[in-house]
Protein backbone atom coordinates (compact mmCIF):
# COMPACT_ATOMS: atom_id res chain seq x y z
CA UNK A 1 0.00 0.00 0.00
CA UNK A 2 2.75 2.49 1.22
CA UNK A 3 4.31 1.63 -2.11
CA UNK A 4 1.26 2.71 -4.39
CA UNK A 5 1.07 5.72 -2.46
CA UNK A 6 4.53 6.65 -2.80
CA UNK A 7 5.19 9.25 -5.45
CA UNK A 8 7.48 10.09 -7.58
CA UNK A 9 7.34 13.84 -6.93
CA UNK A 10 9.13 16.02 -10.38
CA UNK A 11 11.05 19.57 -8.71
CA UNK A 12 8.76 21.82 -7.48
CA UNK A 13 9.00 24.34 -9.93
CA UNK A 14 9.31 28.24 -8.73
CA UNK A 15 6.13 29.28 -6.74
CA UNK A 16 4.09 31.38 -8.56
CA UNK A 17 3.45 34.00 -6.61
CA UNK A 18 0.16 34.80 -7.84
CA UNK A 19 -2.74 33.61 -9.99
CA UNK A 20 -6.24 33.85 -11.00
CA UNK A 21 -7.56 31.19 -10.45
CA UNK A 22 -6.08 27.92 -8.29
CA UNK A 23 -7.96 24.60 -9.20
CA UNK A 24 -7.41 21.44 -7.39
CA UNK A 25 -7.78 18.34 -9.25
CA UNK A 26 -6.85 17.06 -12.84
CA UNK A 27 -9.71 14.69 -13.66
CA UNK A 28 -12.83 15.67 -15.26
CA UNK A 29 -13.94 18.72 -13.57
CA UNK A 30 -10.45 20.24 -13.40
CA UNK A 31 -9.48 20.10 -16.70
CA UNK A 32 -12.38 21.63 -18.39
CA UNK A 33 -12.15 23.94 -15.36
CA UNK A 34 -8.64 25.15 -16.61
CA UNK A 35 -10.05 24.89 -20.28
CA UNK A 36 -12.63 27.30 -19.60
CA UNK A 37 -10.91 30.04 -17.18
CA UNK A 38 -7.59 29.76 -19.59
CA UNK A 39 -9.09 29.61 -23.30
CA UNK A 40 -12.39 31.24 -22.48
CA UNK A 41 -12.04 34.08 -20.17
CA UNK A 42 -7.96 34.60 -20.57
CA UNK A 43 -7.10 33.76 -16.82
CA UNK A 44 -4.01 32.92 -15.06
CA UNK A 45 -5.29 29.55 -14.02
CA UNK A 46 -3.16 27.05 -12.82
CA UNK A 47 -4.05 22.95 -11.79
CA UNK A 48 -2.55 21.29 -8.87
CA UNK A 49 -2.86 17.74 -8.76
CA UNK A 50 -1.73 14.83 -6.09
CA UNK A 51 -1.26 12.22 -8.74
CA UNK A 52 1.41 11.91 -11.81
CA UNK A 53 -1.24 13.01 -14.69
CA UNK A 54 -4.58 13.91 -15.44
CA UNK A 55 -7.47 11.47 -14.80
CA UNK A 56 -8.49 12.19 -11.39
CA UNK A 57 -10.86 9.06 -10.37
CA UNK A 58 -9.68 7.27 -13.58
CA UNK A 59 -5.99 7.64 -12.49
CA UNK A 60 -6.42 6.41 -9.11
CA UNK A 61 -8.94 3.86 -9.65
CA UNK A 62 -7.16 0.63 -10.81
CA UNK A 63 -8.31 -1.97 -9.80
CA UNK A 64 -9.47 -4.95 -11.90
CA UNK A 65 -12.34 -5.05 -13.80
CA UNK A 66 -12.54 -0.72 -12.94
CA UNK A 67 -15.06 0.41 -15.53
CA UNK A 68 -17.32 3.31 -16.11
CA UNK A 69 -21.19 2.51 -15.30
CA UNK A 70 -22.53 5.00 -17.75
CA UNK A 71 -22.43 4.31 -21.60
CA UNK A 72 -19.65 5.89 -22.86
CA UNK A 73 -21.25 8.08 -25.64
CA UNK A 74 -22.77 10.53 -22.67
CA UNK A 75 -19.13 10.01 -20.55
CA UNK A 76 -17.34 12.54 -22.21
CA UNK A 77 -16.23 16.12 -22.40
CA UNK A 78 -19.31 17.88 -25.20
CA UNK A 79 -17.34 21.17 -25.45
CA UNK A 80 -14.88 19.44 -28.09
CA UNK A 81 -17.60 18.63 -30.80
CA UNK A 82 -15.16 17.60 -32.87
CA UNK A 83 -13.78 15.09 -30.58
CA UNK A 84 -17.34 14.06 -30.16
CA UNK A 85 -17.30 12.67 -34.21
CA UNK A 86 -13.66 11.22 -33.99
CA UNK A 87 -13.48 9.40 -30.38
CA UNK A 88 -14.26 5.84 -31.05
CA UNK A 89 -15.11 3.92 -27.83
CA UNK A 90 -14.24 0.36 -28.44
CA UNK A 91 -17.34 -1.14 -25.89
CA UNK A 92 -20.17 0.13 -24.17
CA UNK A 93 -18.56 0.85 -20.63
CA UNK A 94 -14.98 1.19 -21.04
CA UNK A 95 -12.33 -0.08 -18.81
CA UNK A 96 -10.31 2.21 -16.66
CA UNK A 97 -7.20 2.46 -18.99
CA UNK A 98 -9.52 3.17 -21.85
CA UNK A 99 -10.90 6.23 -20.06
CA UNK A 100 -7.65 7.43 -18.78
CA UNK A 101 -6.03 7.58 -22.65
CA UNK A 102 -9.51 9.46 -23.67
CA UNK A 103 -8.47 12.55 -20.89
CA UNK A 104 -5.11 11.83 -21.45
CA UNK A 105 -5.82 12.42 -25.27
CA UNK A 106 -8.17 15.68 -24.31
CA UNK A 107 -4.99 16.88 -22.28
CA UNK A 108 -2.95 16.95 -25.02
CA UNK A 109 -5.02 18.39 -27.82
CA UNK A 110 -5.89 21.19 -25.54
CA UNK A 111 -2.36 21.37 -24.33
CA UNK A 112 -3.82 21.50 -20.47
CA UNK A 113 -0.63 20.14 -19.52
CA UNK A 114 1.38 23.19 -19.27
CA UNK A 115 -1.11 24.55 -16.75
CA UNK A 116 -0.66 21.88 -14.72
CA UNK A 117 1.47 20.83 -12.02
CA UNK A 118 1.17 17.02 -11.14
CA UNK A 119 2.90 15.04 -7.86
CA UNK A 120 1.79 18.12 -6.25
CA UNK A 121 -1.41 17.68 -2.99
CA UNK A 122 -3.03 21.00 -1.74
CA UNK A 123 -2.39 20.75 2.10
CA UNK A 124 -4.33 23.71 2.79
CA UNK A 125 -5.88 27.41 2.31
CA UNK A 126 -6.73 30.31 4.10
CA UNK A 127 -8.89 33.53 2.84
CA UNK A 128 -7.65 36.55 3.60
CA UNK A 129 -10.10 39.09 4.68
CA UNK A 130 -7.63 42.12 3.44
CA UNK A 131 -6.38 40.96 0.80
CA UNK A 132 -9.52 39.44 -0.73
CA UNK A 133 -7.31 36.37 -2.15
CA UNK A 134 -6.59 33.06 -1.14
CA UNK A 135 -3.15 31.49 -0.03
CA UNK A 136 -2.59 27.95 -1.10
CA UNK A 137 -0.26 25.84 0.22
CA UNK A 138 0.89 22.34 -1.06
CA UNK A 139 2.90 19.55 0.28
CA UNK A 140 5.98 21.05 -1.97
CA UNK A 141 6.15 23.70 -0.03
CA UNK A 142 4.59 26.17 -2.29
CA UNK A 143 2.46 29.05 -1.41
CA UNK A 144 0.05 30.25 -4.02
CA UNK A 145 -2.01 33.69 -3.83
CA UNK A 146 -5.05 33.63 -6.07
CA UNK A 147 -8.34 35.15 -6.47
CA UNK A 148 -10.61 32.18 -7.48
CA UNK A 149 -10.13 28.42 -5.87
CA UNK A 150 -11.86 25.95 -7.51
CA UNK A 151 -11.85 22.37 -5.92
CA UNK A 152 -12.07 19.73 -8.66
CA UNK A 153 -11.67 16.48 -6.26
CA UNK A 154 -14.40 14.73 -7.16
CA UNK A 155 -16.95 13.59 -4.72
CA UNK A 156 -15.74 9.66 -4.30
CA UNK A 157 -12.01 10.63 -3.73
CA UNK A 158 -10.88 10.07 0.34
CA UNK A 159 -10.53 6.75 0.75
CA UNK A 160 -12.59 5.18 3.49
CA UNK A 161 -9.91 2.52 5.14
CA UNK A 162 -11.86 1.03 8.14
CA UNK A 163 -9.66 0.73 11.34
CA UNK A 164 -9.69 -2.99 11.14
CA UNK A 165 -8.07 -4.80 14.02
CA UNK A 166 -5.23 -6.43 13.58
CA UNK A 167 -4.15 -4.74 10.05
CA UNK A 168 -0.45 -4.03 10.48
CA UNK A 169 -0.16 -7.91 12.06
CA UNK A 170 -1.37 -9.38 8.39
CA UNK A 171 1.48 -11.26 6.63
CA UNK A 172 0.39 -10.89 3.15
CA UNK A 173 -0.41 -8.17 0.79
CA UNK A 174 -2.81 -5.64 0.97
CA UNK A 175 -4.31 -3.30 -1.47
CA UNK A 176 -7.36 -0.63 -1.19
CA UNK A 177 -9.11 -0.26 -4.52
CA UNK A 178 -8.59 3.37 -4.89
CA UNK A 179 -4.93 3.25 -4.89
CA UNK A 180 -4.57 0.06 -6.65
CA UNK A 181 -0.59 -0.35 -7.92
CA UNK A 182 -0.30 0.59 -11.75
CA UNK A 183 0.79 -2.64 -13.28
CA UNK A 184 -1.44 -4.27 -11.40
CA UNK A 185 -1.75 -7.76 -8.64
CA UNK A 186 -0.88 -11.32 -9.85
CA UNK A 187 -3.63 -13.11 -8.30
CA UNK A 188 -2.66 -16.69 -10.31
CA UNK A 189 -2.26 -19.17 -7.62
CA UNK A 190 -3.24 -16.97 -4.37
CA UNK A 191 -5.58 -16.95 -1.43
CA UNK A 192 -7.43 -13.76 -1.83
CA UNK A 193 -9.86 -11.92 0.06
CA UNK A 194 -12.50 -8.47 -0.91
CA UNK A 195 -14.02 -7.12 2.14
CA UNK A 196 -16.61 -5.10 0.40
CA UNK A 197 -19.73 -5.76 -2.17
CA UNK A 198 -20.33 -2.01 -3.54
CA UNK A 199 -19.81 -1.11 -6.99
CA UNK A 200 -16.49 -0.89 -6.89
CA UNK A 201 -16.15 -4.91 -5.46
CA UNK A 202 -18.84 -6.04 -7.76
CA UNK A 203 -16.69 -5.04 -10.73
CA UNK A 204 -14.01 -6.42 -8.85
CA UNK A 205 -14.97 -9.94 -8.04
CA UNK A 206 -15.84 -11.51 -10.99
CA UNK A 207 -12.50 -10.54 -12.12
CA UNK A 208 -10.18 -11.46 -9.81
CA UNK A 209 -12.14 -15.10 -9.34
CA UNK A 210 -10.56 -15.60 -12.95
CA UNK A 211 -6.99 -15.64 -11.45
CA UNK A 212 -7.21 -16.53 -7.78
CA UNK A 213 -6.68 -20.29 -6.31
CA UNK A 214 -9.69 -19.30 -3.74
CA UNK A 215 -11.54 -16.15 -3.63
CA UNK A 216 -13.15 -14.93 -0.66
CA UNK A 217 -16.19 -12.22 -0.49
CA UNK A 218 -16.54 -10.35 2.80
CA UNK A 219 -20.00 -9.11 2.72
CA UNK A 220 -21.64 -6.61 5.37
CA UNK A 221 -24.45 -5.71 3.58
CA UNK A 222 -26.12 -7.40 0.36
CA UNK A 223 -26.81 -5.62 -2.66
CA UNK A 224 -29.07 -5.54 -5.18
CA UNK A 225 -27.51 -6.26 -8.73
CA UNK A 226 -28.22 -5.65 -11.94
CA UNK A 227 -27.03 -6.78 -15.12
CA UNK A 228 -24.55 -3.87 -17.02
CA UNK A 229 -24.76 -6.22 -20.66
CA UNK A 230 -21.53 -5.07 -21.78
CA UNK A 231 -20.34 -5.56 -24.34
CA UNK A 232 -19.65 -3.60 -28.21
CA UNK A 233 -21.92 -1.20 -29.57
CA UNK A 234 -24.15 -1.63 -33.01
CA UNK A 235 -22.07 0.61 -35.14
CA UNK A 236 -25.58 1.62 -36.71
CA UNK A 237 -26.46 2.84 -32.86
CA UNK A 238 -23.40 4.66 -32.50
CA UNK A 239 -23.66 6.82 -36.10
CA UNK A 240 -27.11 7.84 -35.20
CA UNK A 241 -25.83 9.03 -31.81
CA UNK A 242 -23.22 10.67 -33.78
CA UNK A 243 -25.36 12.27 -35.88
CA UNK A 244 -27.82 13.46 -33.41
CA UNK A 245 -24.87 14.77 -30.73
CA UNK A 246 -26.98 17.97 -30.36
CA UNK A 247 -29.98 16.48 -29.69
CA UNK A 248 -28.08 13.46 -26.74
CA UNK A 249 -26.56 16.83 -25.32
CA UNK A 250 -29.88 18.58 -24.80
CA UNK A 251 -32.01 15.50 -23.44
CA UNK A 252 -29.12 14.42 -21.12
CA UNK A 253 -28.69 18.30 -19.49
CA UNK A 254 -32.58 18.52 -19.70
CA UNK A 255 -32.83 15.06 -17.91
CA UNK A 256 -33.31 13.52 -14.30
CA UNK A 257 -30.22 12.04 -13.85
CA UNK A 258 -27.69 13.20 -16.59
CA UNK A 259 -28.54 9.89 -18.79
CA UNK A 260 -30.86 9.23 -21.81
CA UNK A 261 -33.52 7.10 -19.17
CA UNK A 262 -37.16 8.04 -18.27
CA UNK A 263 -39.00 6.99 -15.55
CA UNK A 264 -41.95 4.93 -16.87
CA UNK A 265 -45.29 7.99 -15.93
CA UNK A 266 -47.18 5.69 -14.14
CA UNK A 267 -47.00 3.75 -10.65
CA UNK A 268 -45.90 0.38 -10.79
CA UNK A 269 -49.42 -0.08 -8.74
CA UNK A 270 -51.41 0.47 -11.32
CA UNK A 271 -50.05 -1.75 -13.66
CA UNK A 272 -51.12 -5.39 -14.45
CA UNK A 273 -48.69 -8.12 -13.24
CA UNK A 274 -47.80 -8.99 -17.04
CA UNK A 275 -47.42 -5.42 -18.01
CA UNK A 276 -45.29 -4.87 -14.80
CA UNK A 277 -43.28 -8.07 -15.85
CA UNK A 278 -42.86 -7.26 -19.51
CA UNK A 279 -41.54 -3.32 -18.13
CA UNK A 280 -39.31 -5.23 -15.91
CA UNK A 281 -37.92 -7.85 -18.17
CA UNK A 282 -37.24 -4.73 -20.75
CA UNK A 283 -35.19 -2.95 -18.34
CA UNK A 284 -33.06 -5.96 -17.71
CA UNK A 285 -32.59 -7.08 -21.16
CA UNK A 286 -31.69 -3.22 -21.18
CA UNK A 287 -28.69 -3.52 -19.01
CA UNK A 288 -27.18 -0.56 -17.07
CA UNK A 289 -29.47 1.73 -15.53
CA UNK A 290 -32.44 1.08 -16.58
CA UNK A 291 -33.75 -0.85 -14.08
CA UNK A 292 -32.57 1.85 -11.23
CA UNK A 293 -33.32 5.03 -13.32
CA UNK A 294 -35.79 4.24 -15.98
CA UNK A 295 -38.70 2.48 -13.47
CA UNK A 296 -41.99 3.39 -12.36
CA UNK A 297 -42.39 6.81 -11.37
CA UNK A 298 -43.16 5.60 -7.92
CA UNK A 299 -40.14 3.07 -7.40
CA UNK A 300 -38.06 5.90 -5.00
CA UNK A 301 -41.38 7.05 -3.23
CA UNK A 302 -43.68 4.10 -2.42
CA UNK A 303 -42.57 1.35 -0.52
CA UNK A 304 -45.08 -1.09 -2.19
CA UNK A 305 -44.46 -0.19 -5.48
CA UNK A 306 -40.47 -0.50 -4.45
CA UNK A 307 -40.99 -4.17 -3.13
CA UNK A 308 -42.06 -4.98 -6.61
CA UNK A 309 -38.92 -4.19 -8.46
CA UNK A 310 -36.71 -5.40 -5.47
CA UNK A 311 -38.65 -8.69 -5.68
CA UNK A 312 -38.12 -9.02 -9.61
CA UNK A 313 -34.26 -8.81 -8.34
CA UNK A 314 -34.74 -11.32 -5.65
CA UNK A 315 -35.95 -13.80 -8.29
CA UNK A 316 -33.28 -13.34 -10.75
CA UNK A 317 -30.76 -13.64 -7.72
CA UNK A 318 -32.43 -17.20 -6.76
CA UNK A 319 -32.59 -18.53 -10.04
CA UNK A 320 -28.71 -17.56 -10.92
CA UNK A 321 -26.88 -18.47 -7.99
CA UNK A 322 -27.44 -22.27 -7.51
CA UNK A 323 -26.69 -22.91 -3.94
CA UNK A 324 -29.81 -22.04 -2.52
CA UNK A 325 -28.28 -21.02 1.32
CA UNK A 326 -25.41 -18.99 -1.03
CA UNK A 327 -28.41 -17.32 -2.64
CA UNK A 328 -30.17 -16.20 0.61
CA UNK A 329 -27.16 -14.89 1.94
CA UNK A 330 -27.42 -12.98 -1.08
CA UNK A 331 -30.90 -11.58 -1.26
CA UNK A 332 -30.51 -8.26 -0.31
CA UNK A 333 -32.94 -7.51 3.04
CA UNK A 334 -33.65 -4.63 5.52
CA UNK A 335 -33.72 -1.36 2.89
CA UNK A 336 -35.55 -0.41 -0.07
CA UNK A 337 -33.92 -1.24 -3.61
CA UNK A 338 -32.49 1.87 -5.34
CA UNK A 339 -31.23 3.62 -2.30
CA UNK A 340 -28.08 2.56 -2.55
CA UNK A 341 -25.74 3.04 -5.41
CA UNK A 342 -26.58 0.42 -8.05
CA UNK A 343 -23.65 -2.05 -8.95
CA UNK A 344 -23.81 -3.35 -12.47
CA UNK A 345 -22.83 -6.89 -12.90
CA UNK A 346 -21.43 -8.79 -15.20
CA UNK A 347 -21.03 -12.19 -13.90
CA UNK A 348 -21.26 -11.36 -10.35
CA UNK A 349 -24.17 -13.48 -9.11
CA UNK A 350 -22.54 -16.47 -11.61
CA UNK A 351 -19.50 -16.07 -9.87
CA UNK A 352 -20.85 -17.32 -6.62
CA UNK A 353 -21.41 -21.00 -8.34
CA UNK A 354 -17.51 -21.18 -9.00
CA UNK A 355 -15.99 -23.79 -6.85
CA UNK A 356 -13.06 -21.44 -5.83
CA UNK A 357 -15.55 -18.78 -4.35
CA UNK A 358 -16.71 -18.25 -0.64
CA UNK A 359 -19.02 -16.11 0.81
CA UNK A 360 -19.10 -14.69 3.93
CA UNK A 361 -21.95 -13.11 5.26
CA UNK A 362 -22.05 -10.78 8.38
CA UNK A 363 -25.13 -11.23 9.38
CA UNK A 364 -25.22 -15.28 9.03
CA UNK A 365 -21.80 -16.37 9.47
CA UNK A 366 -20.54 -13.57 11.64
CA UNK A 367 -18.39 -10.10 11.26
CA UNK A 368 -15.08 -9.27 10.40
CA UNK A 369 -13.34 -9.08 13.89
CA UNK A 370 -10.06 -8.96 12.76
CA UNK A 371 -7.07 -9.21 10.76
CA UNK A 372 -4.78 -11.82 11.60
CA UNK A 373 -1.22 -12.51 10.83
CA UNK A 374 -2.70 -15.74 8.96
CA UNK A 375 -5.46 -13.86 7.03
CA UNK A 376 -9.23 -12.66 8.69
CA UNK A 377 -11.03 -13.74 11.73
CA UNK A 378 -15.29 -13.60 11.18
CA UNK A 379 -17.68 -15.15 13.37
CA UNK A 380 -14.90 -16.72 15.78
CA UNK A 381 -13.52 -18.76 12.91
CA UNK A 382 -10.28 -17.55 10.93
CA UNK A 383 -9.93 -17.91 7.45
CA UNK A 384 -6.15 -17.76 5.63
CA UNK A 385 -5.24 -15.72 3.02
CA UNK A 386 -1.86 -14.25 0.79
CA UNK A 387 -3.67 -11.29 -0.43
CA UNK A 388 -6.70 -9.14 1.14
CA UNK A 389 -8.60 -6.28 -1.22
CA UNK A 390 -10.59 -3.78 0.78
CA UNK A 391 -13.06 -2.58 -1.76
CA UNK A 392 -14.39 -0.09 1.18
CA UNK A 393 -15.33 3.13 -0.53
CA UNK A 394 -14.90 6.88 0.11
CA UNK A 395 -15.78 9.17 2.34
CA UNK A 396 -17.88 10.54 0.01
CA UNK A 397 -18.80 14.04 -1.01
CA UNK A 398 -17.85 15.81 2.37
CA UNK A 399 -14.69 13.77 2.39
CA UNK A 400 -12.07 14.98 -0.40
CA UNK A 401 -13.70 18.64 1.03
CA UNK A 402 -12.29 18.62 4.29
CA UNK A 403 -9.24 17.08 3.41
CA UNK A 404 -8.10 20.56 2.00
CA UNK A 405 -7.88 22.20 5.50
CA UNK A 406 -9.51 24.86 3.93
CA UNK A 407 -10.41 28.37 6.04
CA UNK A 408 -12.69 31.07 5.41
CA UNK A 409 -13.63 33.95 6.94
CA UNK A 410 -12.14 34.17 10.68
CA UNK A 411 -10.19 31.16 10.45
CA UNK A 412 -13.61 28.69 10.06
CA UNK A 413 -12.78 25.44 8.66
CA UNK A 414 -15.40 23.12 6.63
CA UNK A 415 -15.30 20.76 9.84
CA UNK A 416 -16.40 23.60 12.06
CA UNK A 417 -18.86 24.94 9.45
CA UNK A 418 -20.12 20.81 8.66
CA UNK A 419 -20.19 19.64 11.48
CA UNK A 420 -24.06 18.28 11.43
CA UNK A 421 -23.84 17.39 7.85
CA UNK A 422 -22.50 19.91 4.68
CA UNK A 423 -24.37 23.39 4.62
CA UNK A 424 -23.74 24.65 1.09
CA UNK A 425 -25.81 26.86 -1.24
CA UNK A 426 -26.44 24.91 -4.51
CA UNK A 427 -23.46 22.83 -3.81
CA UNK A 428 -20.99 24.96 -5.41
CA UNK A 429 -20.52 27.61 -3.07
CA UNK A 430 -20.25 27.61 0.91
CA UNK A 431 -21.07 30.78 3.08
CA UNK A 432 -18.10 32.23 4.90
CA UNK A 433 -16.15 31.21 2.03
CA UNK A 434 -15.36 33.62 -0.88
CA UNK A 435 -14.68 32.75 -4.25
CA UNK A 436 -14.85 29.55 -3.25
CA UNK A 437 -16.42 26.85 -6.10
CA UNK A 438 -16.93 23.43 -5.57
CA UNK A 439 -17.80 21.55 -8.63
CA UNK A 440 -19.80 19.00 -7.94
CA UNK A 441 -20.02 19.91 -4.29
CA UNK A 442 -22.47 18.19 -1.72
CA UNK A 443 -26.04 19.05 -1.82
CA UNK A 444 -25.55 19.32 -5.86
CA UNK A 445 -26.74 16.35 -8.02
CA UNK A 446 -22.81 14.80 -8.28
CA UNK A 447 -23.56 11.28 -8.04
CA UNK A 448 -26.65 10.91 -8.63
CA UNK A 449 -26.28 12.66 -11.76
CA UNK A 450 -23.35 10.97 -14.95
CA UNK A 451 -20.84 13.03 -13.42
CA UNK A 452 -19.66 14.66 -16.70
CA UNK A 453 -22.54 15.79 -17.54
CA UNK A 454 -23.16 17.42 -13.83
CA UNK A 455 -19.40 18.78 -13.58
CA UNK A 456 -19.80 20.75 -16.96
CA UNK A 457 -23.13 22.35 -15.89
CA UNK A 458 -20.97 23.79 -12.93
CA UNK A 459 -17.82 24.68 -14.77
CA UNK A 460 -20.18 26.55 -17.31
CA UNK A 461 -22.22 28.16 -14.40
CA UNK A 462 -18.95 29.15 -12.55
CA UNK A 463 -17.54 30.50 -15.77
CA UNK A 464 -20.11 32.41 -16.13
CA UNK A 465 -20.20 33.79 -12.63
CA UNK A 466 -16.40 34.94 -12.92
CA UNK A 467 -17.07 36.26 -16.51
CA UNK A 468 -19.92 38.25 -15.01
CA UNK A 469 -17.54 39.46 -12.10
CA UNK A 470 -14.98 40.58 -13.98
CA UNK A 471 -17.35 42.96 -16.48
CA UNK A 472 -19.08 44.08 -13.02
CA UNK A 473 -15.69 45.37 -11.46
CA UNK A 474 -16.86 42.35 -8.38
CA UNK A 475 -13.86 41.28 -6.36
CA UNK A 476 -15.42 38.73 -4.02
CA UNK A 477 -18.73 36.96 -4.37
CA UNK A 478 -20.12 34.84 -1.46
CA UNK A 479 -23.27 32.76 -0.35
CA UNK A 480 -25.05 34.36 2.25
CA UNK A 481 -26.32 32.63 5.22
CA UNK A 482 -29.96 33.05 4.44
CA UNK A 483 -29.84 31.22 0.85
CA UNK A 484 -27.36 28.81 2.29
CA UNK A 485 -29.86 27.86 4.72
CA UNK A 486 -32.62 27.95 2.45
CA UNK A 487 -30.84 25.16 -0.28
CA UNK A 488 -29.84 23.02 2.94
CA UNK A 489 -33.36 22.85 4.24
CA UNK A 490 -34.86 22.22 0.80
CA UNK A 491 -32.28 19.65 0.13
CA UNK A 492 -33.16 17.98 3.16
CA UNK A 493 -36.75 18.37 2.37
CA UNK A 494 -36.95 17.15 -1.09
CA UNK A 495 -35.17 13.40 0.02
CA UNK A 496 -37.56 13.11 3.29
CA UNK A 497 -40.19 12.20 0.26
CA UNK A 498 -38.00 9.45 -1.08
CA UNK A 499 -37.29 5.98 0.69
CA UNK A 500 -33.42 6.87 0.05
CA UNK A 501 -33.11 7.85 3.86
CA UNK A 502 -33.92 4.12 4.90
CA UNK A 503 -30.77 3.48 3.85
CA UNK A 504 -27.32 2.92 5.48
CA UNK A 505 -25.78 4.15 2.56
CA UNK A 506 -23.13 6.11 1.61
CA UNK A 507 -25.14 8.78 0.11
CA UNK A 508 -26.75 8.85 4.14
CA UNK A 509 -22.81 9.21 4.87
CA UNK A 510 -23.78 5.74 7.17
CA UNK A 511 -20.48 4.34 5.89
CA UNK A 512 -18.31 6.24 7.80
CA UNK A 513 -18.45 5.73 12.01
CA UNK A 514 -19.28 8.90 13.45
CA UNK A 515 -20.53 10.91 10.15
CA UNK A 516 -22.75 12.67 10.97
CA UNK A 517 -26.24 10.74 9.27
CA UNK A 518 -26.87 13.29 6.32
CA UNK A 519 -27.98 12.92 2.74
CA UNK A 520 -25.20 14.27 0.85
CA UNK A 521 -25.98 14.87 -2.51
CA UNK A 522 -29.22 16.62 -3.72
CA UNK A 523 -32.23 14.70 -5.53
CA UNK A 524 -34.22 17.73 -7.11
CA UNK A 525 -37.67 17.32 -7.70
CA UNK A 526 -37.01 17.87 -11.64
CA UNK A 527 -33.47 15.99 -10.90
CA UNK A 528 -30.17 17.24 -12.59
CA UNK A 529 -32.27 19.57 -15.60
CA UNK A 530 -34.40 21.66 -13.06
CA UNK A 531 -31.27 21.83 -10.89
CA UNK A 532 -29.49 23.52 -14.04
CA UNK A 533 -32.40 25.56 -14.44
CA UNK A 534 -32.10 26.60 -10.44
CA UNK A 535 -28.77 27.53 -10.73
CA UNK A 536 -29.54 29.28 -14.47
CA UNK A 537 -32.30 31.38 -12.73
CA UNK A 538 -29.97 31.93 -9.73
CA UNK A 539 -27.80 34.09 -12.14
CA UNK A 540 -30.30 35.59 -14.48
CA UNK A 541 -31.13 37.12 -10.98
CA UNK A 542 -28.03 38.73 -10.85
CA UNK A 543 -26.88 36.05 -8.28
CA UNK A 544 -29.61 35.78 -6.14
CA UNK A 545 -28.51 34.54 -2.97
CA UNK A 546 -24.86 36.00 -3.29
CA UNK A 547 -23.58 39.13 -2.08
CA UNK A 548 -21.08 40.64 -5.04
CA UNK A 549 -19.03 43.26 -3.83
P1 LIG B 1 -19.25 1.43 -1.38
O1 LIG B 1 -20.43 1.48 -2.24
O2 LIG B 1 -19.20 2.34 -0.20
O3 LIG B 1 -19.06 -0.08 -0.90
C1 LIG B 1 -18.19 -0.39 0.15
C2 LIG B 1 -18.43 -1.79 0.59
O4 LIG B 1 -17.58 -2.07 1.69
C3 LIG B 1 -19.85 -2.03 1.05
O5 LIG B 1 -20.24 -3.32 0.72
C4 LIG B 1 -19.71 -1.87 2.55
O6 LIG B 1 -20.72 -2.52 3.29
C5 LIG B 1 -18.37 -2.48 2.80
N1 LIG B 1 -17.78 -1.99 4.03
C6 LIG B 1 -17.47 -0.71 4.35
N2 LIG B 1 -16.96 -0.64 5.59
C7 LIG B 1 -16.95 -1.91 6.05
C8 LIG B 1 -16.55 -2.49 7.27
N3 LIG B 1 -16.08 -1.74 8.27
N4 LIG B 1 -16.69 -3.82 7.42
C9 LIG B 1 -17.18 -4.59 6.42
N5 LIG B 1 -17.58 -4.10 5.23
C10 LIG B 1 -17.46 -2.77 5.06
O7 LIG B 1 -17.92 1.73 -2.19
P2 LIG B 1 -17.56 1.32 -3.68
O8 LIG B 1 -16.13 1.62 -3.87
O9 LIG B 1 -18.04 -0.03 -3.99
O10 LIG B 1 -18.41 2.27 -4.55
C11 LIG B 1 -18.26 3.68 -4.41
C12 LIG B 1 -18.58 4.36 -5.68
O11 LIG B 1 -17.44 4.37 -6.52
C13 LIG B 1 -19.59 3.75 -6.54
O12 LIG B 1 -20.85 4.04 -6.15
C14 LIG B 1 -19.29 4.33 -7.88
O13 LIG B 1 -19.87 5.60 -8.00
C15 LIG B 1 -17.85 4.45 -7.88
P3 LIG B 1 -22.11 -1.75 3.65
O14 LIG B 1 -22.93 -1.78 2.39
O15 LIG B 1 -21.73 -0.33 4.04
O16 LIG B 1 -22.67 -2.52 4.76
Amino acid sequence: MAETLERTRAEAPDTVAELDAVIIGAGFSGMHMLKSLRDQLGLKARVYEAGETVGGTWYWNRYPGARCDSDAYIYCFTWDKQLLQEWEWSERYPEQPEILRYLEHVAERHDLKRDMQFNTRVTGAAFDEAAKLWTVRTDTGQEIRTRFLVTAVGSLSTTNLPQFKGLETFGGKWFHTSSFPRGGVDFTGKRVAVVGTGATAVQAIAEISQQAKQLTVFQRTANYCVPARNGKVDPELTAARKADYDGVIKRTRESFFGQEHYFIPKSALDATPEEREREFDRMWDCGGFAFWLGNYQDMFFSQEANNLCADYIKRKIRRTVKDPTVAEKLIPKGYPYGTKRQPLDTNYYETFNKENVLLVDASTDGPIEEITEAGIRAGGKEYGFDIIVFATGFDALTGPLKALNLQGRGGRTLDEEWAEGPRTYLGVAVAGFPNLFTITGPQSPSVLSNMPVSIEQHVEWITDCVDHMRKNGKALIEATPGAQDRWVAHVNEVVSATLMPKANSWYMSANIPGKPRAFLPYLGPEGVGGYRKTCDDVAAKGYEGFDLT
